[in-house]
C-alpha cells in the first residue's frame, strides 16, 4: 500500500513520562525521531520525523481505548493497563509484542509493623486499596483470602496511612515511594513490562505500513517474533 492509496500517517498512541520516554529510542531504531517533547510541548498530536507517522498524547490507561477504537493504529501501554482494561473490554486488541521496556513488579504492600501473613492466616477480611481492582480481585481470590476492594486513581501509598485500607496493590520499581511512606512488600504478584497493541482491523487494512515499525521494535526490544 502507498501513501497515495493511503494519505493519512498511522498514529501511536503513547502516554507522557516513562511510556514516552522509553519508545523513543524505540523508533529510532525504526528510523523515526521525534523533535518535541510532550512535557514542554501542549501539543497532543505530535508530527515525527515520517510523514507516515504521528504521535497521539494521552493518558496511560486510555491507551487501549484508542487503539481498541482505531483512533489509533497502535499504542504501547503496560501490562497492568492492559490486564484491567481486556476485563472490561475483551477483544479488538492485538498485542503481538513485549517491548521489554518500563519494568515493574506489582505487589501487595502494607505499613511497617502490619503483620499480614498473621490477618491472612488469621482469616482476617483485608480492606485493600488499588488502582487495580481485576487483578487485586483475582489474587486474593486465588489464596482464597476474603478482602474489600476500594478503587482509587492514585497515590495508593497513603490509604493505610491514614486508615482507608490495610494493604495495597500497586506497582514497584526502586521501591523507594514504598520506604519513604513506611511501607513494606509482602508478596509480588506480577512482573509488569509494557506490551507494543495494534488495532486489529488495522493489522490487516495497513500491514505493509505497520510491518517494519514492529519489525524494527521487536528486533529493538530483543523479542522474538
Ligand atoms: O501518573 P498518571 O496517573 O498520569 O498515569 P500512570 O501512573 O498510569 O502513568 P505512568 O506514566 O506513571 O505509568 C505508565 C506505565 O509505566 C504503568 O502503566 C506501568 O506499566 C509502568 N511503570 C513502570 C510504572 C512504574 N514503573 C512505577 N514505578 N508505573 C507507575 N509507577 C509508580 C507506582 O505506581 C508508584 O507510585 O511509581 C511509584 C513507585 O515507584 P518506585 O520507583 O518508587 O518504586
Ligand atoms: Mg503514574
Amino acid at each position: 500500500m502507498n501513501l497515495t492509496e493511503n494519505p493519512k500517517p498511522l498514529t501511536l498512541a503513547l502516554s507522557k513520562g516513562r511510556i514516552f520516554d522509553e519508545t523513543l529510542p524505540l523508533l529510532e531504531a525504526a528510523g523515526i525521531q521525534v523533535t518535541e517533547n510532550p512535557e514542554s510541548s501542549r501539543k497532543l498530536i505530535l508530527p515525527t520525523s515520517s510523514p507516515a507517522l504521528r504521535l497521539i498524547i494521552v493518558r496511560a490507561t486510555d491507551v487501549p481505548t484508542y487503539v481498541q477504537y482505531g483512533a489509533a493504529d497502535f499504542g504501547v501501554a503496560g501490562k497492568d493497563v492492559l490486564d484491567e482494561h481486556t476485563v472490561t473490554h475483551p477483544g479488538g486488541l492485538y498485542q503481538p509484542i513485549d517491548l521489554n521496556i518500563a519494568h515493574c513488579r506489582m505487589c501487595v504492600a502494607v505499613r511497617e509493623g502490619f503483620d499480614y501473613d498473621e490477618a491472612v492466616r488469621q482469616g482476617s477480611r483485608l480492606r485493600v486499596a488499588t488502582k487495580y481492582v481485576h487483578a487485586a480481585r483475582e489474587h486474593f481470590g486465588r489464596k482464597g483470602v476474603h478482602v474489600d476492594l476500594i478503587k482509587l486513581y492514585g497515590s495508593m501509598e497513603l490509604a493505610p496511612l491514614v486508615g482507608l485500607a490495610d494493604a495495597i496493590v500497586d506497582l514497584v520499581s526502586t521501591g523507594n515511594t514504598l520506604r519513604a511512606n513506611h511501607l513494606v512488600p509482602v508478596e509480588d504478584i506480577t512482573n509488569i513490562s509494557a506490551r507494543l497493541i495494534v488495532n486489529q482491523a488495522a493489522l490487516k487494512t495497513r500491514d505493509s505500513e505497520l510491518r517494519p515499525i514492529l519489525d524494527a521494535f521487536a528486533r529493538a526490544s530483543g523479542a522474538v517474533q
